[in-house]
């Protein structure tokens, strides 16, 4: 039931039993990710305004430059995590390898692994375009009081037991789901409150927003040119408009509210695509098939993909069901 002025964490502590392996310590972690969120909130915010935008001289394990802001806001959430000794392993997009928590301590119990884009987009930040945080939640498949080993994180994307994002934007807002629907929550700054603002969030049942990088098209396979030709074209419902921020957070988010498809498709020059299936594509996939979309990698779920590494990549489409089919069908005929 959606109450009036209801507050993120009032919905968890009443949602609390709806999520599954009920023990409050899911809840405890949502809590702790919202904090973070709330610290590095501030930090983006006051991003024009200090000394902190820029190169930070790293390269991360993908070989692109890191912003300061990325640093910071991966020492924020690995911190709040690691401190509150809320799960017992993390993996960061930011990290070459995976940070063992449990067995650090005896007796820790904890039985979630997090694995985290801390700050996504952030080719966006020196121009004040929204960014986002985005992450991923699995329980554990080793034993409980153990350290934690890669299995526990290379589970495919349907053994999620809670995904969400932040998006750092006009308002900042957090969108999770632990399956049983999206719900969003706007973040009132001046009493740093998140309301319980887009309650079971859906995809409208038609779309017509196409979100692609183009300058990319000679590279792009036949079927993604196609279909790029036949939202284009002068038919029905068509021309679809094309919206692309380049912020994988808030361009979902917006097709996500308004109808749409997010592609980023394998090129000639990156095969498997850009995106990361643990980081980016799995948790945006959980969340748009929640709200009642499609995520695939062209021709098969991305949640059913078992991943092979921490930083792999895979070709992603998601948004409106119908719109990705259409891609996919697109897809087919070149097989
Ligand atoms: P990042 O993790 O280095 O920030 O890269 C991911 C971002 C996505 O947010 C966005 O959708 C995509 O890269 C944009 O890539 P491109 O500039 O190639 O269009
Ligand atoms: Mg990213």
């Amino acid at each position: 039931m959606v109450k009036k002025n209801q507050t993120l964490g009032e919905f968890i502590i009443e949602n609390q039993e709806a999520f599954k392996y009920s023990s409050g310590e899911l809840s405890r972690l949502i809590n702790s990710i919202r904090l973070a969120a709330k610290v590095v909130n501030h930090e983006v915010n006051k991003a024009g305004l200090v000394d902190i935008t820029g190169a930070v001289g790293e390269t991360n394990v993908q070989g692109e430059e890191q912003q300061k802001l990325d640093v910071y806001a991966n020492e924020k959430f690995i911190q709040t995590l690691t401190n509150r000794e809320i799960v017992c392993g993390i993996a960061s997009e930011e990290e070459d390898d995976f940070i063992t928590i449990c067995g650090q301590k005896e007796n820790h119990q904890n039985k979630y692994v997090v694995l985290i884009d801390p700050l996504d987009g952030s080719s966006n930040i020196d121009v004040n375009v929204s960014v986002g945080t985005i992450f991923s939640v699995y329980r554990r498949k080793t034993k409980i009081g153990t350290p934690v080993t890669l299995e526990d994180f290379l589970q495919p994307g349907n053994a999620q037991v809670a995904a969400g994002y932040i998006v750092y934007g006009t308002s900042t807002m957090l969108v999770y789901t632990t399956g049983h629907g999206v719900n969003g929550f706007t973040l009132n700054p001046a009493i740093g409150t998140y309301y319980l603002s887009h309650p079971n969030m859906k995809f409208p049942e038609k779309g017509n927003i196409y979100s692609i990088n183009e300058g990319n098209y000679l590279q792009f396979p036949q079927g993604v040119k196609d279909y790029l030709k036949y939202c284009q074209a002068e038919e029905g419902d068509r021309p679809y408009t094309s919206r692309y921020i380049g912020s994988l957070v808030s361009d979902i988010h917006r097709n996500i509210l308004k109808g749409g498809i997010y592609i980023y498709p394998s090129t000639s020059k990156n095969p498997k695509g850009k995106l990361r299936l643990l980081y980016e594509c799995n948790p945006m996939a959980y969340l748009v098939e929640q709200a009642g979309g499609k995520a695939s990698d062209g021709y098969q779920r991305i949640m059913d993909i078992k991943p092979s590494s921490l930083h792999e990549r895979v070709p992603f489409f998601a948004g409106t069901t119908s719109m990705v089919e259409d891609a996919e069908k697109f897809m087919e005929k070149y097989k």
